[in-house]
């Protein structure tokens, strides 16, 4: 009888990962801590804690329901500290035959095992199914569109899921609510404060060791509140459903300058490494519609998200990589600004969504789409330097998410296959959706001048550099009819001020190498 290595990868932390579904009773399961995988991007040390308590809980879990676990520790004098090599010692170890994985988060690992399915110990990858769609439907659903539109996807994935629908129409009549959900940030508001995680011996040695080995990661683990337990994760379902859900939709794209969850739900971490499945928070939502306790703009807008957006970047990934990482269609070049590791900026809104993202390993959608994300498209800054920032960044941060989302929704960079126009604002856009400006040094209404905010002028700097491949967009013609008929001398004057503020803008290469050499767990500093 063949004798088979589980290996259960860091975000794969589901009693229904397929992986253990199958499990003979002479199986063993390996979960490894390694530092590659802290290492190949320099992460934030929030994500490198939830990874270790999460691995550690996960593992603690599955040998109390009497599976036979092979942990390795990121101190163990043994560990190889990459996971190939890793799975490989620990089957040797035990006498297995073969290594069966399911489908990892990145396309990089992926590659890897693939590399080995013919060794002499073999690997077999499986399909991870805890999502609602496998890359091949997507591939097929995909196949002969000259478009990609999430929109189409998403109303195929209702059908075949059922979730509002009645029938064959939509609950509430319409597909999409997203007309009433652009409320801007008001004074008035108030949000629900968090449940706080208590932190068992388990976490609180995960993430002593974090802290011992990753201590000059960005970020300090004072303010670690992450769930990092299946019943942690439900907590903070269930406080989401009842308390942030029904305001969900109206306050989506509303950016606050001293709250950074509003009404959203947190719970990209929990879902991406396996605590929740995607399955069980659209119907807790869905059940709150029908309870007649959330409305159907909130609901469908949360559904969207997951059931729409999260399963499409997911097909996108898998369907066009390795290629689509390599893709710059804007030919952007610029290093990123160094202030996005240190938040030190007197531009008051990214001050503030990187001092939030500094702060807890979290930013929502419109800070990373319209603020960071925007001001990074606006600047010119080149794919990979961005999108290893994002990566490193947010604790929710796996590449088959991360990349289409920076990639393709920022940057503009895959030639519009995910979004019909870019996403680029000037500081009109965060004027209208944010309390920002008030505490701001620059002014949002002024284009030139030492007052004036930098994003107005970068904004028809972007238009003008990027005219050859964006003024035949229909999308965009009313805006390049603006910037043709603008004076030349105020069109001169815009350009000077935003080549002016790039020559100024400080860039980094260097953060990942710094972090590299200092901190990780090496021979010396292992205890
Ligand atoms: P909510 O606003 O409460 O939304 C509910 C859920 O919907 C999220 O938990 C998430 O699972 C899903 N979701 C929402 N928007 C998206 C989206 N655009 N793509 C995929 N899923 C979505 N999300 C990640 O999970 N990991 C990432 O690495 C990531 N990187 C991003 C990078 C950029 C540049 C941008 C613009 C977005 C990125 N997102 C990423 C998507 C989104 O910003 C986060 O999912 C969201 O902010 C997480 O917070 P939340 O759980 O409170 O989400
Ligand atoms: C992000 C991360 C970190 C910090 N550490 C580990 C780890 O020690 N072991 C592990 O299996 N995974 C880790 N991860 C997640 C991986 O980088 C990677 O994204 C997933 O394993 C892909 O499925
Ligand atoms: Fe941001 Fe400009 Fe507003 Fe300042 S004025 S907060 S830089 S949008």
């Amino acid at each position: 009888m063949s004798k088979p290595l589980l290996l259960v990868l860091g975000d794969q932390l589901s009693l229904s990962l397929t992986t253990l579904k199958e499990a003979p009773s002479n199986a063993v399961i390996a979960i490894c801590e390694v530092t590659d995988e802290a290492r190949y991007v320099p992460h934030h040390i929030h994500k490198i804690g939830l990874f270790m308590a999460s691995m550690r809980h996960f593992a603690h879990t599955l040998s109390e329901k009497g599976f036979n676990v092979h942990y390795s520790r990121i101190d163990d004098a043994d560990n190889t500290q990459s996971l190939v090599s890793e799975a490989e010692r620990i089957a040797q170890y035990h006498g297995c035959d073969e290594i069966r994985v399911a489908r990892p988060g990145e396309w990089r690992l992926w590659n890897d095992m693939q590399q080995r399915e013919s060794a002499a110990l073999p690997w077999k990858l499986l399909e991870d199914d805890r999502y609602f769609t496998t890359p091949e439907e997507f591939a097929r659903w995909a196949e002969g569109r000259k478009q990609l539109r999430l929109e189409y996807f998403y109303r195929e994935q209702r059908k075949r899921t059922g979730l509002l629908m009645e029938g064959d129409a939509p609950t509430g009549g319409k597909w999409n609510f997203d007309h009433d959900n652009r409320e801007p940030m008001s004074a008035t508001l108030s949000f629900p404060a968090l449940p706080q995680h208590r932190q068992d011996e388990i976490t609180q040695q995960a993430l002593d060791d974090a802290k011992r080995y990753f201590n000059d990661h960005i970020g300090t683990l004072e303010t670690f509140n992450l769930p990092v337990t299946r019943r942690q994760a439900l907590v903070d379902l269930h406080h989401f459903i009842d308390h942030g859900l029904a305001d969900f939709g109206r306050y989506q794209d509303a950016i606050s300058d001293a709250e950074p969850f509003l009404y959203h739900s947190r719970l990209s971490a929990a879902l991406n490494i396996g605590l929740l499945t995607p399955h069980e928070v659209c119907e807790a939502a869905e059940q709150q519609y029908y309870k007649g306790k959330a409305p159907i703009n909130a609901v469908e807008g949360f559904i969207r998200q997951i059931l729409g957006w999260r399963e499409y970047v997911r097909g996108l990934y898998w369907t066009k990589m390795p290629a689509y990482k390599q893709q710059n269609g804007l030919g952007a070049k610029r290093d990123l600004p160094a202030f996005y590791w240190d938040a030190n900026t007197d531009m008051r809104c990214l001050q503030r969504a990187i001092q939030m993202t500094i702060d807890n390993s979290y930013a929502h959608h419109i800070q990373r789409l319209m603020v960071t994300g925007n001001f990074a498209l606006l600047c010119g800054v080149k794919p990979e330097a961005l999108c290893d920032w994002y990566l490193a960044v947010y604790a929710d941060a796996c590449e088959w998410v991360e990349l289409p989302n920076t990639l393709g929704m920022v940057l503009h960079a895959d030639g519009g296959l995910m979004g019909s126009k870019p996403y680029c604002a000037s500081g009109k856009y965060i004027d209208k959706m944010s309390d920002h400006c008030q505490h701001c040094r620059y002014s949002p209404k002024e284009v030139t001048g030492p007052r004036a905010c930098p994003f107005n002028s970068l904004y028809w700097h972007f238009l003008e550099t990027n005219a050859e491949q964006l003024n035949r967009n229909p999308r965009m013609k009313l805006i390049y009819g603006s910037l043709s008929r603008m004076k030349e001398e105020k069109r001169a004057a815009i350009r000077q001020q935003a080549e002016q503020f790039l020559t100024q803008l400080p860039t980094q290469t260097g953060y990942g190498q710094a972090a590299h050499t200092q901190g990780y767990a090496t021979q010396e500093n292992r205890s």
